[in-house]
């Protein structure tokens, strides 16, 4: 029998989570690593390149309470941008903005406006992944190499994902057998710690989310299976049951979705492509503002959403509403039973609520968070579903389509 133990990556012993927590807040499952042609241990972090990332920083900060732990730029050496790198329970952001005129972050966001340009992964071995990766033909942007500094080594790599987004892959423990220690920097060599100077509010929880769940990518129509297939082969993810086909798509969703996740599934992609439809797909709004394909919204995984709910929008995040009907629909309570909190919480707060065979979810999303119609988030609290909120796709997508009208681009 070979090991399918799951283990607490780095980032998540250092935010005191424990095996059992992850299991329930994203879905973790024991899985037979040594048959994985392309083995992906979790997030490493979440790079978003940014038109202006000294007040990014600060809006990560100030609403979603996360925790500023390095640096880079001007002040240690880099020249070219400045990096500020955020952290909330096992999740890593790090924004990135140009200062040099020159800088070429300046053109990602000329092109995708502020974006995801980076989901890094971290695996236990990059040689084996890029070796894989370049024999099925995969684009290798970034060949293998060390990056050192005091706190010790990294070895790096990327590969291409769809549109201009990029997974760079992070392997920040030796092979068994050599003599590297784990990096104990903030982040990657060049980065120094910085601590927070924002003070947060008197009675604010510790931190509004633990670990990321899930992040979206939206491609252009007729390239969803291609994505799949590139997960698939590439980098060895599985199929999840859960997809959105054309039955959902041209009743009201206008969309198609299919969900690729790593081994253990800590790390999972839903992909969508726009479907053809009566009016506009919200995907196709996206991709028309994006420029392209890339990173549509990133899930946030909470044990408390209606906490975390009620402090965000206290910081001024605004999130989608949900019509008293959908709380008022008996097929509702029918389909949901028992959950943790009274039905009139969740109404209250606009907080989604799905039922499968495994369990329940609640969910709720928050609009668009820059001045394009494209990235957004979702607070997940899984009580055993692994689903993606299936039975609230309705709902979510009439929201979605209310907002798409206000913007003038449906
Ligand atoms: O990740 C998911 O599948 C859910 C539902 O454009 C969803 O959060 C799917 C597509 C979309 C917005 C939300
Ligand atoms: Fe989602």
């Amino acid at each position: 029998m070979t090991d399918t133990a799951v283990h607490l990556t780095a980032q998540e012993r250092d935010a005191h989570l424990e095996l059992d927590q992850l299991r329930q807040l994203v879905g973790l499952v024991p899985y037979d690593e040594s048959t994985d042609v392309f083995p992906v241990t979790g997030w490493d972090a979440i790079v978003f390149v940014v038109g202006n990332a000294t007040q990014t920083a600060h809006y990560y900060q100030s609403a979603f309470g996360m925790e500023l732990v390095g640096y880079s730029g001007p002040e240690t050496g880099n020249r070219d941008h400045k990096a500020f790198v955020l952290r909330s329970g096992s999740i890593r952001f790090v924004v990135k903005g140009g200062v040099d005129p020159g800088s070429t972050l300046h053109e990602h966001v000329r092109v995708h406006g502020d974006g995801v340009a980076d989901i890094s992964l971290e695996v236990p071995d990059v040689d084996r992944c890029i070796d894989h990766a370049r024999s099925i033909g995969a684009t290798i942007l970034q060949e293998p190499e060390d990056l050192t500094d005091d706190h010790g080594t990294v070895r790096v790599a990327a590969i291409a994902a769809y549109g201009d987004t990029r997974h760079t892959l992070v392997q920040r423990v030796g092979l068994p057998g050599g003599d590297w220690s784990a990096y104990d920097g903030p982040y990657l060599p060049g980065y120094v710690p910085r601590s927070s100077t924002f003070v947060k509010r008197d009675g604010a929880p510790k931190r509004l989310f633990q670990a990321l769940d899930h992040i979206v990518g939206n491609v252009e129509l007729g390239k969803m299976d291609e994505w799949v297939t590139f997960y698939n082969k590439v980098m060895g993810f599985v199929n999840m049951a859960e997809f959105i086909g054309d039955d959902i798509a041209t009743d009201y969703s206008a969309l198609m979705s299919k969900v690729v996740a790593n081994g253990n599934h800590r790390v999972k992609f839903p992909l969508n492509e726009p479907a053809v439809a009566k009016r506009k797909s919200q995907i196709d709004e996206y991709l028309e503002f994006y420029q392209g394909p890339g990173a549509q919204h990133l899930a946030l995984a909470t044990n408390d959403i209606l906490t975390t709910v009620d402090q965000m929008r206290a910081n001024g995040i605004e999130f989608l509403e949900t019509p008293d009907s959908y709380y008022q629909d008996p097929a509702l309570r029918e389909r949901i039973g028992q959950v943790r909190v009274p039905i009139e919480e969740l109404q209250k707060r606009g907080i989604l609520v799905d039922r499968d065979e495994d369990g329940y979810l609640l969910q709720i999303f928050t609009r668009p968070v820059q001045d394009r119609p494209t990235v957004f988030f979702e607070l997940i609290e899984r009580h055993g579903s692994l689903g993606f909120g299936k039975g609230n796709f309705k709902a979510l997508f009439e929201a979605i389509e209310r907002e798409q009208e206000k913007r003038g681009n449906l």
